[in-house]
């Protein structure tokens, strides 16, 4: 106990980066072991560490946790970024149930063949401005709060910001029609803590092609 969480992955955003980025918006520093081949997956296979044999795998209060949202539940409860009550949780989940829809369009993108690839960008730009932004735009809206649930921060507000990020990086226009995500996107980017992860060394930028296939290779993927 007392020690920093210990994240196993590889040295990509993938399905970690929500995990790293609401640690960081949690204030929480954590250390990273990086998976750079297979063999190290292997070694963690062998180590019996990997519940079902999967990474994301994070080491946290004595426990080997993997399963993204459990971690990420785990952590967000933790730290007072869940809700006050079952109602305010449950609509947390609620919008980061609609945020992973989307961010699972975004985290695929650069392992789709050029023809998905084109078809995948189409469904991302058009999940995103007509099911999902307009609902958390609408939210934001209608309360006139500065976050998402409760007039405070949680983890369902640092879910959204991540996805605004990586949907922009893909569509810098996405957010054009939607005047009030621009404002929450600037405000919550601020926090300071989110500030800090957002500008440091651990926040991971997007894939490059080259990595693609290391990655590939590490979890034999097609
Ligand atoms: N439900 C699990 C979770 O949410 O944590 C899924 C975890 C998962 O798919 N892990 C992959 C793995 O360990 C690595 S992320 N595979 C080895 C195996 O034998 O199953 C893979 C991934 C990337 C990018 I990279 C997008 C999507 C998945």
């Amino acid at each position: 106990m007392g020690d920093k969480p210990k994240l196993h992955y590889t040295n990509a955003r993938g399905r970690m980066e929500s995990i790293r980025f609401l640690l960081g918006a949690a204030g929480v520093e954590f250390e990273e072991e990086f998976l750079e081949t297979r063999q190290d997956l292997l070694k963690l296979l062998k180590d019996g560490v990997l519940l079902f044999q999967q990474v994301p795998m994070v080491e946290m209060d004595g426990m080997k946790l993997v399963q993204t949202r459990a971690i990420l539940s785990y952590i967000a409860a933790k730290y007072n970024l869940y809700g006050k009550n079952l109602q305010e949780r449950v609509l947390i989940d609620m919008f980061v149930g609609g945020t992973s829809d989307l961010m699972e369009l975004v985290i695929m993108l650069p392992f789709l063949s050029a023809d998905d690839h084109e078809m995948r960008l189409k469904l991302m730009w058009e999940k995103a401005t007509t099911r999902y932004f307009p609902v958390y735009e609408k939210v934001l809206k209608d309360h006139g709060q500065n976050f998402l649930v409760g007039n405070q921060l949680s983890f369902a507000d640092v879910h959204l910001l991540e996805t605004l990020l990586s949907v922009e990086e893909t569509f810098p226009t996405v957010l054009v029609n939607f005047p009030i995500l621009q404002a929450y996107k600037l405000q919550t980017s601020r926090i300071p803590t989110i500030q800090k992860y957002l500008s440091g060394s651990q926040r991971k930028p997007p894939l490059e092609q080259k990595q693609v296939q290391v990655i590939k290779e590490i979890y034999q993927l097609d």
